[in-house]
């Protein structure tokens, strides 16, 4: 199940797509300073402050992320190009918090495409407290607008082993490439 407002896209890659997108990112440094190994593209995103600044701009996005970003813009999900990416790593017992992603800063829409493993995404409601699961697979994209985007907090949780359709399923490497449109405050 998903909040009101998010969309779930399947086959938005396919699987020579997500295995040359892997190659690509496993020849770039990542970074360790979190639980979970990340690569910013665009702007570097504070996890402390959780905000985007001016002087964080790091350059235009690389080819091949900014042919992803354009077909994301050219398929209207988002309004206006996607310009900052992150990247991260998930290995098992790898997750991240629940939250809201940054406002201002961060644009109306973020879509978040999954490689390798799958996993089991948690949503909360910032009002009511009730949560919601929903898997995500690789080559899907999960788009968050409006509701699910502002009033519900999400997150993977770090495990070791997810329970999905009442089998449990060992948890293997996830990579995820998250899309923002940067908004920064003049
Ligand atoms: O890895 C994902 O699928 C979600 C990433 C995310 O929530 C984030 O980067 O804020």
């Amino acid at each position: 199940m998903l909040p009101a407002g998010a969309r779930y896209l399947p086959n938005f890659i396919i699987q020579s797509d997500e295995e040359a997108l892997l190659g690509q990112i496993d020849n770039l440094p990542w970074l360790g300073d979190l639980k979970r190994r990340v690569q910013h593209y665009g702007y570097r995103y504070d996890h402390k402050a959780r905000r985007v600044t001016d002087n964080a701009y790091l350059g235009a996005l690389p080819s091949w992320l900014n042919d992803l970003s354009t077909r994301l813009w050219e398929a209207a999900i988002f309004d206006a190009k996607p310009d900052q990416v992150i990247i991260n790593e998930y290995l098992p017992e790898q997750g991240i918090s629940a939250h809201v992603d940054c406002e201002p800063g961060v644009g109306d829409t973020i879509a978040s495409l999954s490689l390798g493993s799958a996993c089991l995404m948690e949503f909360s409601s910032v009002r009511s407290g009730g949560s919601l699961t929903r898997l995500l697979e690789p080559q899907r994209l999960l788009v968050l607008q409006d509701e699910a985007r502002f009033e519900w907090k999400h997150g993977i949780p770090a495990r070791k082993s997810d329970v999905i359709e009442q089998q449990k399923v060992t948890l293997g490497r996830k990579v995820s490439l998250t899309f923002r449109t940067v908004v920064l405050a003049r």
